[in-house]
């Protein structure tokens, strides 16, 4: 399904910029291109934009342009033509990819802003190469774009674009959206190019994060390492006005969004339905607890196998009741660190298999790839508690894919404090924090057992938060933030506090 959005943000066309288009390129036998388009969060949520609106959306393809740059481009002009937007490639050299996207992007900033600085790699030569690439950006930008267009630049391979398009001399106005968190002041500080980063940051007109936590993060480092901006508003403000010489940036708070109305419709169509009914007899009457994660340390796998184990050890009426299905998705397999995830993942898998299967009962169905679309709702519609544990995560789509597909309403939710759906659905899940294995085991039980009534309370409120704040909520919230005067009426923010437990003695 695709929406319009009902928000002009000025009179000229949205640019859309990310690290990459949202295509999958393949090369059949004949030797031709062909550009299928591609998933993902960020891609679920622009999509629908750029096809209702028209525009232009500029990244990385995904291939080597070395081996056939024409060919490679008749394909996405191609794929253009179809979906009622323009895409324009970026062209990435090999040593581009290694130290702009493998390098800077995925050892530095991913795991400083996930709070894992032991895992970064401050080699300079990373960040001399995501300056070049942030440039070509720029300069993809400059070509393609219109005074009066809008550009919206996405997430942290993208930082220092509009800092170029002002060195370029483009006038159009600029947003960016950061996907992941901005993590604390005492981390940020370790990133030797801490200084460029922010001042980057600040040449965006508007800056959105995906929650409350986050923008306090970002504009405590401002108030640490660059004392001249002056920080205006409250924080519950949804959009805060930065000043800066006579720059004046507007920093806001935008969670990310499904399409509710999408989710729940697919989940009850039919081929769902009855793939979701043989997993229910497959499942001989087992609940099931599902966990769907990409391979990432920042996900939290090997806690939540902890907790799944310290709770079947705990409550052994556990045992031949539920069945942990785990579904872990391949991601950036070139970098040693994820290699080492994956084999811990198995290790603890093969150790709880060990320690607890019975008869025909095996107590985790552990699956290493990709579900298609019909198996992912199947299983968000079956599972009986999700299991989302994270930690730390920028949102967390799967919390609200899961809500959204609940179609019975009976589904629990378990969720890390540490993702940023939290902040918006703190009051209906079970919360846990991953690094607490005994409280993780407690939530699956508590989970397992809870009453239908207080299952259905909790998963109705749930559906109907993701429903009001839905991906048509998001986009028409960062694009009034970007006019003159539309973000002034926007809903103040949600906020998550950890609450200490009852009975706990404060001083
Ligand atoms: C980043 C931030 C933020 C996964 N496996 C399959 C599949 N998926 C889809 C899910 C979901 C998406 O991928 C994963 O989104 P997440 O939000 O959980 O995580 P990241 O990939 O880390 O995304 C994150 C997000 O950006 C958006 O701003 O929420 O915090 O880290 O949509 O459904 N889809 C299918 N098969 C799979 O096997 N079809």
């Amino acid at each position: 399904m695709t929406r319009e959005t009902d928000v002009e943000p000025m009179q000229g066309r949205l640019v859309v910029a990310s690290n990459r288009l949202p295509v999958v390129l393949d090369r059949g036998r004949d030797g031709r291109w062909r550009a299928e388009p591609g998933s993902g969060g960020l891609v679920t949520a622009m999509r629908p934009v750029l096809q209702g609106r028209g525009g232009v959306w500029v990244g990385w393809p995904g291939a080597d342009p070395e081996q056939d740059g024409t060919g490679l481009r008749k394909a996405l002009d191609e794929l253009s033509e179809g979906s009622g937007y323009s895409v324009h490639p970026v062209l990435l050299t090999e040593k581009e990819k290694e130290d702009f996207y493998l390098g800077f992007s995925n050892q530095v900033i991913w795991p400083l802003f996930h709070d894992f600085q032991t895992q970064c790699n401050f080699d300079p030569r990373f960040w001399e190469t995501y300056r070049k690439v942030n440039r070509k950006f720029a300069e993809a930008l400059r070509e393609v774009s219109r005074e009066g267009d809008f550009l919206w630049v996405h997430d942290y391979h993208l930082m220092s674009v509009a800092e170029d398009l002002h060195a370029l001399g483009v006038k159009s106005q600029t947003g960016f959206f950061l996907h992941i968190p901005f993590p604390h002041l005492d981390l940020f500080v370790k990133l030797p190019w801490r200084f460029s980063i922010l001042r980057s940051l600040l040449s965006f007109d508007l800056i959105g994060f995906q929650s409350a936590r986050d923008r306090s993060n970002f504009l405590q480092c401002l108030d640490a390492l660059l004392p001249s901006a002056e920080i205006g508003g409250k924080p519950t403000d949804r959009v805060r006005l930065v000043r800066l010489g006579d720059r004046h940036v507007r920093v806001g708070v935008f969670p990310i969004a499904i399409d509710f109305e999408e989710f729940a419709s697919e989940a009850a169509s039919s081929e769902v339905s009855e793939r979701a009914a043989r997993l229910r007899a497959e499942g001989l009457g087992r609940k099931l607890v599902l966990g769907v994660d990409r391979l990432d340390y920042s996900k939290g796998v090997p806690h939540k196998l902890k907790g799944f184990r310290l709770a079947l050890k705990r409550y052994p009426d556990l045992r031949e009741r539920v069945t942990l299905v785990q579904l872990v998705i391949p991601s950036r397999e070139n970098i040693p660190e994820y290699e080492r995830l994956k084999m811990e993942i198995e290790r603890l898998v093969g150790a709880i298999q060990g320690e607890f299967t019975r008869g025909d009962w095996a107590p985790i169905h552990y699956q290493y790839g990709h579900w298609d679309r019909v198996e992912l709702l199947a299983h968000y519609r079956e599972a009986a508690v999700a299991l989302v544990t994270p930690l730390k995560d920028g949102m967390n789509l799967v919390a609200k894919e899961y809500c959204a597909s609940s179609l019975e309403g009976e589904g629990v939710l378990i969720l890390s404090e540490y993702a940023g759906a939290t902040a918006q659905l703190q009051n209906d899940a079970l919360l846990v924090n991953p690094f607490d294995v005994e409280g993780v085991a407690e939530a699956i039980h508590e989970g397992a057992i809870m009453s239908r009534e207080d299952r259905r309370r909790r998963m109705g409120s749930l559906r109907r938060t993701i429903q009001d704040f839905d991906l048509s909520w998001w986009v028409d919230s960062f694009l009034k933030a970007a006019r003159e005067d539309g973000w002034r009426d926007l809903p103040s923010v949600h906020t998550f506090q950890p609450q200490p437990p009852e009975g706990f003695f404060s001083f």
